[in-house]
């Protein structure tokens, strides 16, 4: 029985080594571990054996079949592997043989060039599927607010000029105010104009106003970045969200009811809003708005640090002096601006308590999106 053992042994690894495709690996496996295989009639046969020759035999004959097995397993894999290679290789107009050694024509019909794929009976490879990421998503969805208000999208320079980014929004050199954004600058040659990374999307106003005639309403999305140390609220780049609107007779109630509007369409209709007092030197007044905390509904809690109120942007009416800058005439026109930030938005909407994980590149915290 142990020489009968040995010749399949040999026999099967022998003719394993020659085989060319699956089909012909498919006969092997038959002859060799189907169940009319001469090795598996042996298995079967033992019960009927003495226990001694039925534990030699057994041993053995157990083992023969794990090797046939894995050999089995092996070369499947380097024939699979083959048939990939050589379908790669093939010209487009050749006829491709499938790893299960049938082309596909055979079995379907269908012209196997025309597929350029092995077997159309394997199961696809996972194509891995991106999503937008939430700030992208935000940034559209805010959008899609202002354009359905009236607004245009616009963008611009990340790379900006002092002047854009500050002298021409009435913060001259030397200005305290310039100290509201702690600024990256671009190493320039002397004599140069001076060159930042805009610290805020305002820069844009001024642009826009130079380019257009009244009235003007847009938006402009974009990255902004501040030398700033990071905290769960703080980044040193985020996104900001400008909004500009000039034409005659617009007064700090379209301020009001344009950003009251939005507040409730990005956050809910039950949203309250609060206006209060701010200061920045480009609008005049100058007003924060808050809505009321989303968490606690106003009562106080630590997302709002217990005052029911969370601060969503900056905004103003365009002062005089940035409207002369760009030659509109203030005694004819006037406007309002605002300037949110971008994640803080994202953060109140979907309860993120860290800013930081924005730009983390952790998929487990993309997804949720
Ligand atoms: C400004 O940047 C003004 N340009 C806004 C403005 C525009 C006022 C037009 C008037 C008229 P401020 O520095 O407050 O303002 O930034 C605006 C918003 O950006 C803030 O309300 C906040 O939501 C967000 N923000 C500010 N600093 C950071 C930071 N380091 N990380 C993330 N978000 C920030």
């Amino acid at each position: 029985m142990i020489e009968k053992l040995d010749e399949i042994k040999s026999n099967a690894i022998d003719e394993l080594s020659s085989l060319q495709s699956i089909k012909e690996l498919e006969d092997w496996r038959v002859r060799y571990l189907g169940k009319k295989s001469a090795l598996t009639q042996i298995l079967r046969g033992l019960a009927s054996r003495p226990l001694e020759e039925r534990k030699a035999v057994g041993a053995s004959a157990n083992e023969l079949k794990s090797l046939l097995e894995r050999s089995h397993r092996q070369k499947k894999e380097a024939l699979k592997e083959k048939a990939y290679q050589e379908m790669e290789a093939a010209a487009v107009g050749k006829q491709i043989i499938s790893p299960t050694g049938i082309p596909s024509e055979e079995k379907f019909g269908i012209p196997t060039v025309f597929l350029g794929i092995p077997d159309v009976t394997l199961p696809g490879r996972p194509i891995p599927l991106g999503r937008l990421h939430p700030t992208t998503q935000m940034v559209r969805e805010i959008c899609d607010i202002f354009v359905a208000l009236g607004f245009q999208v616009v963008e611009g320079p990340e790379v900006e000029w002092d002047y854009y980014n500050f002298e021409a929004l009435n913060i001259p050199p030397d200005h305290p105010a310039r100290d509201m954004w702690a600024t990256l600058w671009i190493d320039t040659k002397s004599g140069e104009r001076p060159m930042l990374l805009r610290t805020h999307t305002s820069p844009m106003q001024i642009r826009v106003m130079e380019r257009t005639t009244p009235p003007v309403r847009v938006v402009v999305p974009g990255k902004v970045y501040r030398y700033e140390a990071t905290d769960a609220t703080h980044e040193s780049m985020f996104y900001q969200i400008e909004g500009l609107a000039v034409d005659k007779n617009i007064t700090l109630a379209d301020l009001k009811g344009t950003l009251y509007e939005f507040a409730r369409r990005l956050f809910g209709a039950e949203r309250k809003v609060r206006f209060r007092c701010d200061y920045f030197p480009f609008v005049e007044p100058g007003v924060e708005m808050a809505i009321d905390c989303m968490v606690c509904g106003g009562t106080g809690c630590r997302l709002c640090s217990g005052t029911g109120w969370i601060e969503i942007l900056g905004a103003g009416m365009v002062h005089p002096a940035v409207l002369r800058r760009v030659n509109y005439d203030p005694e004819i026109y006037t406007g309002f601006a605002f300037g949110l930030g971008l994640e803080r938005m994202s953060m109140l909407r979907y309860g993120v308590e860290d800013i930081r994980l924005f730009y983390s590149n952790d998929l487990r915290f993309l997804r949720q999106f």
